[in-house]
């Protein structure tokens, strides 16, 4: 097995490629789908293997380009000669060449990505673009490349990736493409109301049966592909340490609070923030503790996918609070865990202890927490994470 480095995408495949098969990656038009081969590729790479990327779209040298701004370096890996091009596109729109192999009439395709194939074993090879080539070559000719691709990769244990865009093709070319592949991922737009975002699936793969969850996905520069969580809430009664938890868990935050009649800051508005973790990028949205805000915790929660009910462990007096903010938010409905923190103080009570105290069932994870020392921040956002996406 070799894995994909895309985050949740190992987990869907049962632990990732198996050495020798094919993946195709199908998109619908508008969809950023040759990311998905240039992170497989960057990763299988890192882990110290070999690769290719046979392009007849994009020029050798946008591609190289393109990786420095996800923050990988394929330049180092082409000069090391772990990477390589098959440059079937630089030829066809009167640039010089780059690269080990390249296509300089249509007919030598199938015999040049061949020999890249013979050239890699146990690497890993992006065929980008494979509509390009049927948009050139006719349909059943394609069908055929792809077996004998299949067939050589297989005995030489290379992966093969194929990067598909479906344009208006007929649904049968599709089917067939489809079934001479051992896996395919499918990539989506997703249009919620105005939102419109990305989502990939796996489809179908011969080794595992996939569970045909969707996830929104993200490209980021750098960084590359990121699971996309639109919308995490952090609620709790007054002086629980939301803010300070909004703070510690995000790259970058803001806190919309007032030192009023207070001696210390409340929040009066939210707090946001923006996570980057393991993969996961999600906003994060902190509500006010005290009552009198309460008229924002309804807009606040509005959309929120997963939340954090956070309360001080050492102030057993505000748990109803925490309770009914469950309710106002309609935190009922999503996944939870409930965030205990201020272990450090005397009296604080054990997550089994607040299990008890808040009548809570066991579905319901308890992480205790120490926020101002960056004590258990992680831990829960991994808790919640689990709880969204499973293991
Ligand atoms: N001892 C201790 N203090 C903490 C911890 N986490 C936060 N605090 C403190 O608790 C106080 C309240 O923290 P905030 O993060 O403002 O709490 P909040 O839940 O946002 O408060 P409101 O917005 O007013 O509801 C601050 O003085 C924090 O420094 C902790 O783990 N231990
Ligand atoms: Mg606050």
């Amino acid at each position: 097995m070799k894995k994909t480095h895309i985050p949740k995408l190992d987990d869907f495949l049962g632990g990732g490629i198996p050495e020798g098969s094919s993946i195709l990656f199908s998109a619908v038009p508008g969809v950023e789908c040759e990311t998905f081969g240039y992170q497989i590729l960057n990763g299988i790479i890192e882990d110290g293997n070999r690769g290719f990327i046979f392009t007849n779209v994009t020029e050798p040298d946008n591609i190289i380009y393109e990786f420095k701004s996800y923050g990988w370096d394929l330049e180092k890996y082409l000069n090391e000669e772990k990477a390589f091009f098959v440059d079937g596109s630089s030829k066809f729109i009167g640039v010089p060449t780059i690269g080990k192999y390249s296509i300089n009439e249509l007919n030598q395709t199938e015999e040049i990505i061949l020999k890249a194939i013979e050239d890699i074993p146990n690497g890993v090879g992006i065929i980008n673009n494979l509509s390009t080539l049927i948009d050139y070559l006719d349909e059943d000719h394609v069908i055929k490349i792809i077996n004998k691709l299949n067939k050589k990769a297989k005995a030489n244990n290379t992966i093969l990736i194929y990067i598909f865009t479906k344009w208006d093709y007929n649904p049968e070319l599709i089917e067939n493409i489809k079934n001479n592949v051992d896996a395919v991922v499918s990539l989506n737009s997703i249009e919620e109301r105005v939102i419109i975002g990305q989502g990939f699936m796996v489809t179908n793969a011969s080794w595992n049966h996939p569970d045909n969850k969707m996830v929104l996905f993200f490209v980021l520069q750098p960084g590359g592909i990121k699971i996309y969580i639109p919308k995490l809430l952090v609620t709790g009664p007054y002086n629980a340490g939301k803010s300070s938890f909004v703070k510690s868990i995000s790259n970058e935050s803001i806190s919309v609070d007032r030192i009023a009649l207070e001696k210390f800051p409340t929040t009066i508005a939210m707090d946001i923030g923006h996570v980057d973790h393991d993969g996961f990028i999600a906003d994060i949205f902190g509500t006010p503790g005290q009552e009198r805000f309460d008229l924002m915790l309804d807009i606040l929660a509005r959309e929120a996918v997963g939340a954090f009910i956070m309360v001080d462990s050492s102030a057993p007096q505000t748990f109803g609070r925490a309770k009914e903010m469950i309710n106002k938010t309609q935190a009922e409905a999503i996944p939870k865990i409930i965030v205990a923190n201020k272990q450090d103080l005397p009296g604080a009570l054990s997550p089994e202890k607040i299990r008890d105290a808040m009548k809570l069932d066991d579905t319901i994870p308890i992480v205790p927490t120490i926020v101002i020392e960056d004590n258990g921040v992680d831990l829960a956002m991994e808790t919640l994470l689990k709880q969204l996406y499973g293991d």
